[in-house]
């Protein structure tokens, strides 16, 4: 059995990391069951961040280098039927939203104040509220570096919203009225682009970057798609 480490449900999802959802979507597809275990500690996560797998005795972190173990231990391929040119904008895809819109949207939630107050509460609900801040604010700080350094956070709210908006609307453009990205599979695309979408769509903030995303409705219908064809258990306890 698979345990998979996992941060708690959050943003419509079973949990609240869109990897670690990502994750899920994979082990699904790959009909892998898998025991859930909420880390609560990053401190033993190999690389201190989420998901990681231990699949007997073997530990895998990231959801890409656990993509590839699935792939190899179970031969399993998230493709199937693709192109060699859709399996590389499969790629280009999945970096677009990992290595970008998921910064835009971690800049959105973390590094503006008036959301911060509404997404705090939510990242850390498990923690009692007169002892949130003392955890939560030093993190807020480390993650405010981290963007600072990959650079999203160097750009003005504004900036960042009109990255994110560019963003979308490529997305939107390409998927069309297509239900999965390639047409009427799930396939990895899927897996990867769902997820970081639904971040956006299922937090309970109402300013801009949210105007910008449900501009499209076709992104919001296809990772509500994604979500309840891949994981119907998981999903059918998520609020809307
Ligand atoms: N490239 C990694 C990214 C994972 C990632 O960024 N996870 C976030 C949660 S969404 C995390 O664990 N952050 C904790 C931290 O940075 O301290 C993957 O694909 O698994």
């Amino acid at each position: 059995m698979i345990t998979l480490y996992a941060f708690h449900a959050g943003f419509g999802m079973p949990s609240g990391s869109p990897f670690v959802v990502k994750t899920m979507i994979h082990l699904a597809m790959a009909h892998r069951p898998c025991q859930i275990e909420i880390a609560h500690d990053l401190s033993a996560a190999p690389k201190g961040k989420l998901p990681y797998i231990s699949d007997d005795g073997d530990i895998i972190a990231d959801s890409e280098l656990i993509r590839k173990h699935l792939e190899k231990k179970y031969s399993v391929d998230f493709d199937p039927g693709l192109s060699p040119g859709d399996k590389a904008d499969a790629i280009a895809y999945t970096r677009l939203v990992e290595d970008h819109l998921y910064w835009c949207a971690m800049y959105d939630h973390w590094q503006i104040d008036e959301n911060w107050a509404v997404i705090k509460p939510l990242v850390f609900q498990s923690l009692p509220p007169d002892q949130r801040d003392a955890i939560a604010e030093p993190i807020r700080e480390q993650v405010i570096r981290d963007m600072h350094g990959q650079g999203q956070g160097r750009h003005s709210a504004d900036e960042n919203l009109a990255f994110a908006k560019r963003d979308l609307e490529a997305l939107a453009t390409r998927l069309g009225d297509r239900p999965f990205w390639f047409g009427e599979r799930l396939t990895s695309a899927d897996a990867a682009i769902a997820p970081q979408i639904q971040t956006i769509a299922g937090d309970p903030l109402s300013g801009p970057l949210n105007e910008a995303l449900f501009a499209h409705p076709n992104l919001v219908a296809h990772a509500k798609r994604v979500l309840e064809t891949a994981l119907p258990g998981e999903m059918a306890g998520q609020a809307a």
